[in-house]
């Protein structure tokens, strides 16, 4: 069935859900988004992910010609137009139509669409036995030239280092910032746990400050589990005794190998599989 799809004001066809050549979300990457999940009907932390793209367009001086409240009813709109259960929003915001140069200040207005639909996750099995990743080679990108905590248009940084992974055959990879510490995987947040602590690397390391990760580490911290926010190195890594990712694709899943270094048993830990339940649970409304 054609989807609907709700863009500047009004919900589309499909097939009728255009965006200009001379967009400048597509010209330049001028542009921030959202991927948010529906479960039960339901959208999964709307309120959370609204504040981050505001955060993200005020970062940017793009001007959201909505308010916050109104984006909100369009999600919901959405969802509710095309009957998801459970599934997947993109909320995007294009700098919009300008002229073929870089000021944005010449684009007339932002494009607002939205997207709701199916998600593709990663094949069931990598969840029951985790998966296999590796250290990209691309830096994430420095503060200074693009604050990883922009959730932008522009991919391309994690995009080189997700080629990376593709090319060594895992499905994702760890990048690194231009100091050596740990950021984040190329759509996700990192977790590590040694001796029954959980670590995870602050969002200075060069992160975006994911909205699955807040849940999780308030979920870990219910459980008693003591979640610590501190630069790791790839000696952490490799050294650790469980691993796991965090991001609204992935949910939580466990790494079992990185660059080739067993991480712990060889299969997704008890704390991974715990809070994998626990955001399960919280995530379905029980
Ligand atoms: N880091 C980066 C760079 C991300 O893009 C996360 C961390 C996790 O954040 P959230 O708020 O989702 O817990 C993301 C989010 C996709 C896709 O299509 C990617 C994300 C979200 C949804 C879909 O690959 N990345």
């Amino acid at each position: 069935m054609a989807l609907k799809i709700w863009l500047d004001g009004r919900l589309v066809d499909e097939s009728e859900a255009k965006i200009s050549v001379f967009d400048h979300g597509l010209l330049y990457g001028d542009g921030v988004f959202e991927g948010i999940r529906v479960y039960n009907k339901k959208v999964f932390e709307l309120d959370a992910h609204i504040r981050r793209l505001y955060d993200s367009a005020r970062a940017i001086r793009l001007q959201i010609p909505m308010e916050p409240d109104q984006v909100k009813q369009a999600v919901e709109q959405t969802v509710q137009a095309n009957g998801v259960v459970d599934g997947y929003i993109r909320l995007v915001v294009t700098r919009g139509v300008g002229t073929l140069g870089l000021n944005p200040f010449n684009c007339s207005r932002p494009s607002v669409f939205i997207i709701a639909d199916k998600i593709q996750l990663y094949p069931q099995e990598t969840y029951e036995k985790g998966m296999k990743v590796i250290s990209a080679t691309t830096v994430r990108n420095h503060p200074l030239a693009l604050p990883p905590q922009i959730k932008s248009l522009n991919y391309l940084n994690n995009i080189l280092a997700k080629i990376e992974a593709i090319d060594s055959n895992v499905l994702e990879a760890i990048m690194y910032n231009y100091e050596g510490y740990v950021a984040e995987a190329t759509g996700d947040n990192i977790f590590i746990v040694r001796k029954g602590v959980i670590y995870t690397p602050p969002v200075e390391a060069g992160a975006l400050e994911g909205i699955t990760r807040a849940v999780v580490i308030r979920l870990a911290q219910k459980e008693g589990i003591q979640v610590q926010e501190k630069n790791l190195t790839r000696y952490d890594l490799y050294i650790c005794d469980e691993c796991f990712l965090t991001g609204t694709a992935a949910e939580v899943i466990g790494v079992v190998e990185i660059d080739g270094r067993t991480i712990g048993n060889g299969s997704p830990g008890p704390i991974t599989q715990l809070l994998r339940r626990r955001f399960f649970e919280y995530a379905h409304g029980q």
